[in-house]
């Protein structure tokens, strides 16, 4: 465990302030707010706070962007070209951006670099090569006329996201909005703002016009809910938690905004006993532990068939125990700390309900080091379902193992559960995998896999965990209008 500092000299913040209908300027109130390193709690810089009067302000700018600004009218080929550029300019800055993430956020840099930014970059290509592929229908309707239908941007789409994959949250939610030709208001989580006001820059950089990419850092009740109140926004896009989005859906019911909501979940990974014993285990490992425990689909309620169980632990334990936890910046670094104190506070509360309910802690179970947000990743066994580790979303690095004999109430189990996020099945036998990815209610499920992502796969929960999917095809029907023309001939 180690957090001196970073080997490499700290990356660059050139932006703090709001970008608003293409120009940088302070919150209209002055206020600003801390933005810290969570792996020293050290503040890293003043960010400008934005309220109501600047979401206003940004609102506007996207409402003219969209109603009478070149983006509306441009080519969609040329809009693709400029999703293409900024992807090209990601991918020109892709050591400085990733560290800054790594700084901001605490993930390690080496997962920033290799998993992050790859996966930003290749979202935003992916919706620019749909820009000029959105199109209509002609529809056969009784009658001598011609009936078709266009597809159309919805209009000024706020965007509101967390902290735990800022850049990729960024890019899930530019891609479709620009492909479609919609113009945004983005309110970047308040820990990580930073990644997110470069990649405003290199947008205004490579051609973007004005307003129609307005970032505006603040908080969630002032900025984010200024956001959703606001009249003219069309559609509120939000990843983060179920009970945020409740009091978004109330919120924005006034104005019937359409809505979408990746939230987060309880994910079952269900390990058979036939299944490949060592990559179950690395699967279950990396499927909970990545991004320090801190996905919204990370396999938290992990089931391991009786006969298995003893030497699934012993395995998963050897790796959990030979985590590198400390310095993101660090090359070895596999594991950094928690995003902030709340977070860490939460988490902590987990592991002590676990411990007081009667589960068996089994690896970890406390803090690392004594600055930042550290905790050692932590393996529970002896979880009964119905304690509070094995049904609230931790968020952490703590895995719940529950133990189940025979097949039959399984997906009783792993259904049993308000969300509906991902799930997982490792077996051999193929009818028992389709049978359980065509019964379990998520809307993600791996086979044999874990964490596997692609811009083209579509991506979104079932009951609680969300509403609507975002990437592939499937995520850009959220930003489109379809509007029926008819034709007398
Ligand atoms: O979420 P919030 P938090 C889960 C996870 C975590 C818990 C709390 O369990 O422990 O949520 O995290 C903005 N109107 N997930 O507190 O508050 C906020 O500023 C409008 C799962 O960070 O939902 C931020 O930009 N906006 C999840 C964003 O909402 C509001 C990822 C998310 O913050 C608002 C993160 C309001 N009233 C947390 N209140 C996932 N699905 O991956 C807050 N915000």
């Amino acid at each position: 465990m180690s957090t001196t500092l970073p080997e490499i000299a700290p990356p660059k913040v050139r932006h703090t302030q709001l970008f608003i209908d293409g120009q940088w300027r302070d919150s209209a109130s002055g206020k600003t707010f801390a933005t810290i390193n969570p792996a020293t709690e050290e503040e890293i810089v003043q960010v400008a706070e934005g309220d109501k009067e600047d979401i206003d302000a940004a609102v506007k700018a996207a409402r003219k962007a969209f109603e009478s600004g070149p983006w509306r009218t441009m080519d969609a080929r040329d809009r693709g070209r400029l999703m293409m550029k900024l992807a090209d300019a990601i991918e020109n800055e892709i050591d400085e951006l990733a560290q800054l993430e790594t700084l901001d956020n605490g993930k390690p840099l080496r997962e920033s670099r290799h998993a992050d930014l790859p996966l930003v970059i290749d979202a935003l290509r992916y919706y620019a090569g749909y820009a000029d592929k959105i199109q209509g229908e002609t529809v056969p309707i009784r009658g001598n006329y011609l009936c078709y239908t266009r597809k159309e941007p919805v209009g000024v789409v706020g965007q509101i996201i967390p902290w735990n994959f800022p850049m990729l949250m960024v890019a899930w939610k530019w891609g479709p909005a620009l492909a479609t030709g919609c113009t945004i208001v983005m309110k970047p989580a308040e820990q990580t703002p930073l990644t997110c006001l470069r990649m405003a820059q290199l947008a205004k950089d490579v051609g973007f016009p004005d307003g129609v990419i307005n970032v505006v850092p603040g908080f969630g009740p002032t900025a984010g809910g200024a956001l959703v109140d606001h009249p003219g926004v069309d559609k509120i896009a939000f990843t983060g938690e179920h009970r945020t989005a409740q009091l978004i859906m109330k919120n924005s019911a006034q104005s019937l905004k359409r809505l979408t909501f990746e939230l987060g979940g309880k994910s079952p990974n269900v390990i058979f006993s036939d299944a490949d014993l060592d990559a179950a285990v690395q699967g279950s490992f990396v499927g909970l532990y990545l991004n320090q425990g801190q996905c919204c689909c990370a396999g938290s309620r992990v089931f391991v068939q009786e006969s298995i169980h003893e030497a699934f632990v012993e395995k998963l334990t050897d790796l959990t125990n030979k985590r590198v936890v400390g310095n993101p910046f660090d090359q070895a670094t596999e594991q950094g700390p928690q995003i902030d104190q709340a977070q860490f506070d939460k988490i902590m509360s987990y592991i002590d309900k676990g411990n007081q309910q009667g589960a068996s802690c089994v690896s970890g179970g406390k803090r690392s080091g004594d600055r930042g947000y550290f905790i050692e990743p932590t393996v529970f066994t002896e979880v009964q379902d119905d304690m509070a580790i094995a049904r609230d979303e931790i968020f952490g690095p703590v895995m719940s193992v529950l133990s189940f004999k025979d097949s039959d109430d399984i997906l009783k189990r792993a259904n049993d559960t308000m969300f509906g996020l991902a799930a997982a099945v490792w077996t051999q036998d193929i009818k028992k995998a389709h049978h359980f990815a065509a019964n379990v209610r998520a809307g993600t499920v791996w086979v044999n896999c874990y964490d596997v992502f692609d811009a083209a796969a579509p991506f979104g929960g079932f009951k609680m965990s969300g509403q609507g999917r975002e990437l592939g095809t499937e995520g850009l029907k959220a930003y489109l209008e379809s509007k029926t023309v008819t034709v007398a001939l």
